[in-house]
């Protein structure tokens, strides 16, 4: 093991970390607390300070609103540093949201389920982390709840996103879809991302305009959920998103498992999951693609787009063992090659591709984090590795960035990591991945 590079993770992972008992993704670009950024940091500290990474969930699973839902940002503190702040999201406007927190009125992936899981799995003392998960473990529930309730209005099983920033994967070429269906008002704000790193890396200020009009329409309607399905025109079922959500039901299952009791919940989780497996199988494989992709629920229409989200079904166990052959040949046809680090967040033989910019095209540890697992538990152990050589040869080379170009030859085109530098969760799940 690379000790060094250890050291410069927890270093890392430990100068973000603030006094109110949360972590910055970034200094600068990402000032408060990000859902899904937050369980990847909590695995990375579970390694190291047992009590930061307690610390780090009891904080994001506090924000909780009345109804279940954890919202995407969490404001813990004044910023200006960051566009849209608490002012413009306006989580008051929810009858139910947290009176304790400002927050966004929207969501984040699903981590916190297999979060735990993660921490128990890495904890020294089982006991002391049981009791711990005892605690919060009914706050996740509650969540999936929320979802399976309010996300999902032809009971398929398959929750839907209502904005890109749901996703995780902000600007992703697959929207581009969408955008088309749209036209925004040009709206007249300073964007701060662009102060902090290049443009080219950034989304487009037109992009923004997409990205406030639909947070208009949900704070016209105080963010209520009928409301949102009515009339958003962003409405994705997103193979990332349910994936993360399925393969947090399991963890709960498991989890309850060993704490015994609470079979009622076990029950319910059990019914979520085998109906939300079938229809994901049913509904987002492509054939024709030999990938899982998108749907469109707004338009009724598969947006036919191989992603990095596209393979995220092996983390949550999905796919046949048929089909899950399938996916790693497209994996190996369209993202590898002895000239690409695995795995590009989009399709690189497609022309939307794009290498630097963001969620069109670059690496991002988090994904790779979560292929490698699927991926090692699907028994493809040699393609496994590689995707967890390739992040530890990046971070290594380049620092702890926020993504990467995934072209080798890359010379011309120095320095290859973008974004943020000393990025929490590459920090975080570069521990585990030295780890695991
Ligand atoms: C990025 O998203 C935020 C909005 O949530 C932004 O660009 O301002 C995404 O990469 C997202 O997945 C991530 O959670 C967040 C903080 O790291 O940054």
């Amino acid at each position: 093991m690379n000790t060094a590079l250890y050291e410069r993770a927890i270093k890392v992972l430990d100068s973000n970390y603030q006094k109110g008992g949360f972590t910055i993704p970034s200094a600068g670009l990402y000032p408060f607390q990000w859902k899904w950024d937050s369980g990847f940091i909590a695995i990375g500290f579970a390694h190291y300070d047992v009590k930061k990474a307690k610390t780090e969930m009891t904080t994001l699973l506090d924000s909780q609103w009345g109804n279940g839902f954890i919202p995407h940002i969490i404001f813990h503190t004044e910023n200006d540093s960051y566009f849209p702040g608490a002012d413009f999201h306006q989580s008051e406007l929810h009858p139910l949201s947290s009176k304790k927190y400002r927050s966004t009125g929207m969501t984040q992936p699903p981590v916190s389920g297999f979060v735990l899981q993660e921490m128990y799995r890495i904890a020294k003392d089982k006991e002391d982390m049981l009791n711990f998960i005892k605690t919060q473990i009914d706050k996740v529930y509650d969540n999936h709840v929320y979802f399976y309730e309010n996300r999902d209005p032809h009971n398929e099983g398959l929750v839907y996103i209502y904005h890109n920033w749901e996703s995780g994967t902000d600007n992703s070429p697959v929207w581009d879809d969408i955008w088309d269906t749209m036209n925004p008002p040009e709206y007249n704000f300073v964007r701060k991302d662009t102060t902090h790193v290049d443009a080219s890396q950034r989304p487009s200020q037109r992009e923004y305009d997409h990205y406030l009009y639909i947070i208009d329409i949900a704070k016209q309607n105080n963010y209520d959920d009928a409301k949102i399905a009515e009339l958003s025109p962003f409405l994705v079922q997103d193979p990332l998103f349910n994936s993360m959500l399925i393969k947090s039901n399991q963890a709960l299952i498991d989890l309850y498992g060993l704490i015994g009791g609470n079979e009622d919940k076990v029950k319910t989780l059990l019914k979520w999951q085998s109906k939300s497996i079938k229809s994901f199988n049913k509904k987002l494989f492509d054939t024709e693609l030999g990938a899982y992709v998108h749907y469109d629920l707004r338009n009724e229409k598969a947006l036919r787009y191989i992603t990095s989200s596209s393979f995220s079904p092996f983390f949550a166990n999905i796919p046949s063992a048929e089909r899950a052959k399938v996916l790693v040949q497209t994996m190996i046809d369209k993202f590898g090659g002895d000239d690409k680090y695995l795995c590009a967040s989009y399709d690189p033989t497609d022309e939307r591709f794009n290498p630097k910019k963001y969620w069109r095209g670059p690496i991002w540890i988090n994904m790779n984090w979560m292929l490698y697992l699927g991926l090692r538990n699907y028994g493809f152990t040699d393609l496994a590795s590689q995707i967890k050589e390739d992040s530890i040869e990046l971070v290594e080379r380049y620092g702890f960035y926020e993504y990467f170009d995934c072209r080798k030859d890359n010379t011309e085109y120095e320095p290859v990591g973008y974004g943020g530098n000393n990025f929490s969760w590459t920090a975080a799940l570069i521990i585990d991945f030295m780890k695991n």
